[in-house]
């Protein structure tokens, strides 16, 4: 096994960080020397701006069903980190498998995120990626995502391709049945394929010590006969090795990998929820100087590659990019008809019967 599945072992509760909350590598040489050469100071910094920009169209998508121009929404905030670690690791000929908190890495995979509110606006053609764009659409059923990431990573194994399947998935999704029987093939059939559990310690109001009572989540691999690793999700550094080195496994046929990402979701479920509901906020207090955000901040600004007019800059012009992105995605059109039309090959008779009533609608209304 590799190095780094063995020395952060979960059953020792061991987790996987490189840079601290503080924004200091790692004192202990062995693990600051886990740092690949690639990952510059300036490819650092290059990342922190993708994940500002990620956070920051995070924030307009709830804006915008705020301000009733969005169905729903779920935010990644607090999960930027994870994502943009990954984001990084993966490469475009990979596949994407994600669940429906992933604006982030689908960003970085290549998804536009005009696509991505124009899903959230109802109109599942953004689903559609372009062209060379290797991402499956958003899983909002619980779960069923990961056993597809496993087939696909299989295929890509039994073709002797060079690449992976990544799935992402929450930790309520691994009290599905799904989880464990992708976990088993995972283990018995080694396919090309990465495993990574965001734990953002909540699935709704469902905190994660009613999700399981195994002491980690990474630690479930085991039982499986694959690799696991708990990696502080909020760690870009860390997350980026622990994907780089699950894809590398893959890649040398020796098959899947769990990435546990232990992170927080900082805000409410979806635009749905009130979190304040059956969240403690003395939780929410402890998670936030731990941001991921801020962590790459104070590294960055130790290098003075980081100050307060450099991100007010940055923010003036993202701001005007996002808001390009949302003209752009408010001009798609659709037929909203549609959603009748892609499920059943003969309608049954009382949806027949809406959609009657939705046209004669949309047509008094003209
Ligand atoms: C099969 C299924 N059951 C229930 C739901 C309702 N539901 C939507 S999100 C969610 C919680 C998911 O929690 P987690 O897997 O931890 O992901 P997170 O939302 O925290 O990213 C539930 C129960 C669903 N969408 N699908
Ligand atoms: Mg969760």
């Amino acid at each position: 096994m590799s190095d780094i599945f063995s020395q952060f072992d979960p059953l020792q509760g061991k987790r996987f960080q490189i840079l601290d909350e503080n924004g200091v590598l790692s004192s202990d040489p062995a693990i600051a020397a886990l740092r690949p050469l690639e990952l510059t100071d300036e490819l650092i910094r290059q990342s922190y701006e993708k994940m500002l920009f990620m956070k920051m169209a995070d924030q307009k998508a709830n804006n915008l069903q705020r301000t009733g121009r969005m169905g729903t929404y779920a935010s990644i905030r607090g999960q930027e980190a994870a994502q943009m670690g990954a984001g990084l690791a993966i490469k475009p000929e990979d596949w994407l498998v994600p669940a429906f908190r992933e604006l982030g890495i689908m960003w970085l995979h290549g998804m536009p995120i005009e696509n991505m509110y124009t899903y959230w606006m109802g109109n599942e053609m953004g689903s559609l990626p372009p062209t060379n764009v290797n991402c499956i659409p958003i899983s909002i059923v619980v779960g069923s995502q990961m056993l597809h990431a496993v087939g696909i990573g299989l295929g890509m194994k039994k073709k002797k391709e060079q690449k992976v399947a990544v799935a992402f998935f929450g930790d309520g999704a691994t009290s599905e049945g799904d989880f464990h029987e992708a976990m088993n093939c995972a283990g018995v059939f080694k396919p090309n394929t990465i495993l990574i559990c965001q734990n953002n310690q909540w699935a709704i109001s469902v905190p994660r010590n009613y999700q399981t009572a195994s002491a980690t989540i990474a630690q479930k691999a085991i039982a499986y006969g694959l690799p696991g690793i708990q990696v502080d999700g909020n760690d870009m550094i860390a997350m980026y090795v622990a994907v780089k080195t699950a894809r590398e496994r893959a890649l040398r046929g020796e098959g899947a990998t769990l990435i546990e990402a232990y992170t927080y979701r900082l805000g409410d479920h979806t635009t749905s929820d009130d979190a304040k509901k059956y969240r403690d906020p003395a939780e929410v207090e402890l998670w936030k100087p731990r941001d991921p955000m801020i962590r790459l901040q104070k590294y960055l600004a130790a290098k003075n590659l980081w100050t307060q007019s450099y991100e007010d800059e940055l923010v003036a012009k993202y701001e005007k990019e996002i808001d390009a992105i949302v003209e752009k995605a408010q001009t798609i059109q659709y037929n909203p008809s549609d959603m009748f039309d892609y499920t059943y090959a003969v309608l049954p008779p009382q949806l027949q019967a809406q959609k009657e009533e939705l046209l004669a609608r949309i047509q008094a209304q003209v």
